[in-house]
């Protein structure tokens, strides 16, 4: 059991939270998640450590409500206790002084995206970051995107906050004018696959963090299966992070639909 120490809503969709588990805070690296749960019963739910407070020890999540999960996730405040949460999971990110990156995130995508600038800028690199999302009210964690990054580009799909377009404009932009050593990006499925067709015409090495399905995190279910380079790989220990390059992201996009209906039932 593990206690909620503070909540805090980013946007009416998005929430963040601080809980303690100070092992975790200690061990932890950036790219690396967790799963929870909510409930005896509930579902096994895969998180980016979005930070970490080591002193505290506590780490803070940002969840995106979605479906019956984050509700209830959603619903739960300060002092209440979550019912299960292991980790650090995941290979954390390979952090290394390269020269320039450039940094992507789409929707929540930003919250798993932070930890990594933070590293990449920490290591020595030029970090410059483009993030994006729907509208003003869903683009997260600004000022800390912009405390780690030597320039952070904001695109919007309506023109609500910084400049209207998808977030492979602003990639373009920068792809165009400067030399980027490497690319990561992460947010939904076919952002990232759209993303990666646009580095590969730059020939920059990209990767991309993947948001499978996952149940054991501990690559004995096969839930988060996914194709890299035209062999399976199990997101939760194989990844997060791969060649975004070499992903199937069609693939992926058909097996995140798998469980629409019976997330629809549980909605209603
Ligand atoms: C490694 C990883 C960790 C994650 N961790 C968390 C987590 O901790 N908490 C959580 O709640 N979720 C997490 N997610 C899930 C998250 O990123 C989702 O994919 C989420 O559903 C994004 O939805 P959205 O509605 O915010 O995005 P949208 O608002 O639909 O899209 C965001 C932006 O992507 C761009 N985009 C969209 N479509 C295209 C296109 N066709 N071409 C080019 N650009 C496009 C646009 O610029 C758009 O504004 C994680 C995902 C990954 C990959
Ligand atoms: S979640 Fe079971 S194999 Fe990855």
């Amino acid at each position: 059991m593990n206690k909620i120490i503070g909540k805090e809503y980013f946007s009416e969709k998005v929430v963040a939270f601080e809980i303690e588990a100070p092992l975790i805070a200690k061990s932890r690296k950036a790219g690396n998640f967790i799963i929870l749960r909510v409930g005896d019963k509930g579902e096994r739910v895969p998180l980016t450590i979005a930070g970490a407070d080591e002193k505290r020890g506590t780490i803070r999540i940002v969840a995106q409500i979605v479906g019956a999960s984050s509700k209830k996730l959603a619903a739960l405040n300060v002092g209440d206790y979550i019912t299960d949460l292991v980790g650090p999971l995941g290979r954390p990110t390979d952090i290394h002084n390269v020269g320039t990156i450039l940094a992507c995130g789409g929707g929540v995508g930003v919250a798993p995206l932070l930890p990594i600038v933070e590293a990449f800028k920490k290591a020595g690199n030029r970090v410059v970051s483009v993030i994006a999302a729907r509208s003003e009210e869903l683009i997260i964690l600004k000022e800390e995107m912009e405390k780690w990054s030597d320039e952070l580009i904001i695109m919007t799909d309506d023109g609500s906050l910084g400049r209207k377009g998808l977030i492979t404009e602003g990639m373009k932009e920068v792809l165009e004018r400067e030399n980027v050593d490497e690319a990561i990006v992460i947010g939904p499925a076919i952002m990232m696959k759209f993303a990666a067709q646009l580095t590969k015409e730059y020939d920059v090495p990209t990767q991309a963090s993947l948001n499978a399905m996952m149940v054991d995190g501990t690559g004995m279910c096969g839930a988060c299966r996914v194709t890299v380079g035209g062999k399976t790989k199990f997101t939760c220990v194989d990844g997060p992070e791969f060649d975004a390059h070499q992903v199937d992201f069609d693939e992926m996009m058909i097996r995140l639909k798998s469980y629409v209906n019976e997330e629809k039932v549980l909605n209603d």
